[in-house]
């Protein structure tokens, strides 16, 4: 079980009123708190340690270096990757994605090919792949979701043709926490002979992930929704993929020589990291991941299901509110998607920031799935590891509030 007073006391941010109420946050899908563990790694790095990577031949910049890669390898246990060169360092899933899109996507699609997406992703993982398929004239096809939000895998690989050439898909819904069934995806993808992306944003934040057990071809996630700073990302690919793609970002850093006609670029994991990278903010997602790992990865995701069925329990029998996704009792990440008739999300998210219950409202960034849902907007209560029953207990009291008001 987790001691959830003493992991709140750990998120300074939470120690705090909003509108003379307690702060209860829950839009933990947008952004996560940070621990004091992350703050103060950050604080000690450019009090001690500051300066660039991989460049300089002195004492401060060997150890700015040292953190740099040792946050890396941390990176390579946490997801269960074979080598630290395939672990590339982002801005967050989005410059992930945009990654594989132009480099590998560049180089490996051609006019008539097919990538396959689903219905349920966000729109990181739909807008760089309509982009690539204008360019190039490939098509865009789409696993459809059901009524409830699942995809529709009945009869999976009527979606692979011969022209298909990669499956990119949303591990966890952000809207719904719906956890897909993704080995048995890639397998059935691989049958094909068709790479997997992964999006793995809402996955690796809250439950154990192995990406050489999923068997996955690349995994793009963000260091901002796992506790630590934003500016982090991760894209791990096999390190045979990323050998053979050409460089997404070029400039200094990622090159091995220069002349004025040619450039030999740098091995891995640095052909992929062109510019200063924002070296503090790794530093501290390695710190992130010492956290998580001391609570226990497991352990979150067990307290995650107790939060989320709580929740679902109390807003579902709640008069005049809809909530989205499967009714059947499955395991799903913490997130509550739901609407009052009548009323527009923004509104009821304005009169729970005057409860000091922070959520959010709006469309999430993934319209195809909400239109499939048959709504525009919702409003969305995502919890994480320092969440407990009371900040359900005060969401609830606010929902039932704002249907007094504004019914
Ligand atoms: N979803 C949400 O409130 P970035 O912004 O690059 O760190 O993450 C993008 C992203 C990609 N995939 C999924 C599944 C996501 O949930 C997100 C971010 C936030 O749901 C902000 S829109």
């Amino acid at each position: 079980m987790l001691d959830i007073k003493k992991v709140k006391k750990d998120f300074p941010i939470l120690n705090q009123k909003m509108n003379d109420q307690r702060l209860v946050y829950l839009d933990n899908a947008a952004t996560t708190q940070k621990p004091k563990m992350v703050i103060e790694t950050i604080t000690e790095f450019y009090e001690k340690y500051n300066a660039n990577t991989h460049r300089g031949i002195y004492q401060l910049s060997e150890k700015a270096t040292f953190l740099y890669e040792e946050a890396r390898e941390k990176v390579r246990i946490f997801i269960g990757a074979e080598k630290t060169e395939e672990i590339i360092f982002t801005r967050g899933t989005t410059e992930s994605i945009n990654l594989v899109a132009y480099s590998w996507g560049r180089k490996n699609i051609e006019a008539g090919d097919e990538i396959l997406l689903t219905e349920m992703e966000h729109h990181s993982n739909i807008v760089p792949w309509q982009l690539l398929a204008k360019e190039k004239g490939a098509i865009l096809k789409f696993i459809p979701v059901d009524k409830e939000g699942k995809l529709n895998l009945d009869n999976i690989d009527q979606y692979f043709t011969k022209k298909t050439k990669l499956l990119a898909l949303i591990h966890v819904s952000n809207v719904l926490g719906v956890v897909n069934p993704i080995k048995e995806i890639i397998a059935k993808a691989h049958m094909n002979n068709v790479p997997v992306l992964l999006d793995g944003a809402q996955s690796i934040p809250h439950m154990s992930v192995n990406v050489k057990e999923m068997d996955c071809d690349f995994f793009a996630f963000s260091g901002h929704k796992m506790l630590a700073p934003t500016g982090t990302g991760v894209l791990y690919a096999r390190e045979d993929i990323l050998e053979k793609m050409p460089p997404f970002q070029s400039g200094g850093s990622m090159i091995k020589e220069v002349t004025m006609e040619n450039t030999q670029f740098e091995d891995l994991p640095i052909k992929f990291e062109a510019g200063t990278m924002p070296i503090a903010q790794v530093v501290g997602l390695g710190a992130a991941i010492d956290y998580l790992n001391s609570v226990g990865m497991e352990e979150i995701w067990k307290h995650e299901q107790e939060i989320v069925n709580y929740a679902l329990n109390q807003v579902r029998t709640i008069d005049g509110v809809t909530v989205y996704g499967p009714k059947e009792k499955i395991e799903r990440s913490g997130v509550v998607s739901f609407t009052i008739d009548g009323v527009h999300p923004h509104d009821i998210a304005s009169i729970l920031d005057e409860a000091g219950v922070a959520i959010r409202a709006g469309h999430h960034c993934a319209q195809p799935l909400l239109r499939a849902l048959g709504t525009e907007a919702t409003a969305r209560a995502s919890f994480y590891l320092y969440n407990d029953q009371k900040d359900v207990d005060q969401l609830v009291e606010a929902v039932n509030k704002a249907i007094k008001i504004l019914k």
